[in-house]
């Protein structure tokens, strides 16, 4: 890895298998601490805390429709709620079960629109791929705009947020969890495999999700860029400066300090995808999508792949040079593609998660 080394070299990137202390990490147990420290560190600099988990999750059937998707699937609408310190908070939740396989593996998709299906979940071709899926609106957490009072942000600090507190990435982070919580329920479901993908910023979600919850065996993110899968020094397209401006509100407060001031953060976004380490990550990208910078997504998949050795198995599997349109990794378990086009949730992109799943899971 000659090359890569020699680009990755440039962006001067903190070490990951060095913790706070300045020890290397030598072996599994050193790592499991090391990862504690990360998501510490993740939560306290980029996304913010988030409250404990509730004490229970309980689930309402809304609707259910035994016969959905040409008889293919049991797809039901299911309300989720707990309590918060506010009072009671719901949302609700698409579960769609194939009929066809016995513990399917589920994608818990989070989503940027209510619809099942929709353009970015084709979820008959999910079906026919033999996963079962689940799925929640973002917005019906709580609204994608500058305010903490609407939906579940509310029920906890509201606008006096301190400087560590969640950010809206990891409320929709924590939701995924809940979801996680009713899913342990299901005897449909193999609970040993389970994944949560997201699009964008909903990929950064979906990183940041599994990252910090052992429960997913794989974090799938598409076209995060900017504080999800891209490093962040020397990154092209959308900087830090550039999302605290615009989506101040999906970050903690703490993270303003890093605007053009990169180099000085004791972490980069390579830290994000080690955390969910040894378990397995895929980070898809496109090559029209210039904000969020495909060669530093790429590149983020490079440095995190150390870690996986600590564990005898392989990170990202690639040759020692920066991907071309139609490359496809799926040999270690980080999985990796660029596709042609722009910044999308593509029915390519599924498919890469399918066979990925279904080579590494199934
Ligand atoms: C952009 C934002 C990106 C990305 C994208 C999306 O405007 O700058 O970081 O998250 O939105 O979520 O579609």
């Amino acid at each position: 890895m000659i090359e890569l080394k020699r680009i990755l070299e440039k962006r001067n990137l903190p070490n990951v298998m060095m913790d706070q202390n300045s020890t290397v990490i030598k072996d599994d147990k050193m790592w499991a601490n090391r990862r504690q420290e990360i998501v510490q560190l993740l939560g306290s600099q980029v996304y913010g805390f988030s409250p404990p988990a509730p004490s229970k999750v309980s689930p309402k059937l809304v609707r259910e429709d035994k016969d959905a998707f040409a008889g293919k699937a049991v797809h039901s609408v299911i309300d989720l709620s707990f309590d918060t310190p506010r009072g009671e908070f719901s949302f609700p939740v698409n579960l769609i079960i194939p009929k066809a396989v016995s513990e399917a593996p589920l994608f818990l998709h989070i989503a940027f629109s209510p619809n099942v299906p929709d353009k970015y979940f084709p979820v008959e071709e999910i079906i026919d791929g033999g996963f079962a899926m689940a799925s929640f609106y973002y917005e019906d957490i709580t609204k994608d705009k500058d305010e903490f009072e609407s939906g579940l942000a509310g029920m906890y600090s509201g606008e006096n947020r301190k400087p560590d507190e969640w950010g809206k990435i990891s409320m929709w982070a924590w939701s995924a969890q809940r979801v996680m919580d009713f899913i342990q329920t299901l005897e449909e479901v193999d609970k040993a495999r389970i994944a949560v993908v997201g699009h964008s910023r909903l990929g950064k979600t979906a990183l940041w999700c599994a990252a910090q919850d052992e429960r997913f065996i794989m974090g799938i993110s598409n076209e995060s860029g900017c504080s999800g899968a891209a490093i962040s020094r020397g990154k092209k397209g959308e900087r830090i400066r550039d999302i605290v401006k615009t989506f101040p509100y999906w970050f903690c407060e703490n993270y303003k300090e890093y605007v053009d001031n990169e180099e000085n953060m004791p972490f980069d976004q390579h830290f994000l995808i080690s955390a969910i380490a040894p378990r397995y990550v895929y980070v898809s990208s496109a090559i029209g999508d210039e904000w969020a910078d495909p060669e530093s997504e790429f590149l983020s998949c490079v440095a995190a792949s150390d870690v996986y050795e600590l564990f005898g198995v392989k990170g990202l599997v690639t040759e020692d040079r920066l991907p071309e349109v139609g490359t496809k990794l799926h040999e270690g378990r980080i999985g990796y593609h660029l596709r042609g086009g722009t910044h999308y949730l593509s029915r390519y992109d599924w498919q890469g998660f399918m066979e990925f799943m279904r080579r590494k899971l199934y």
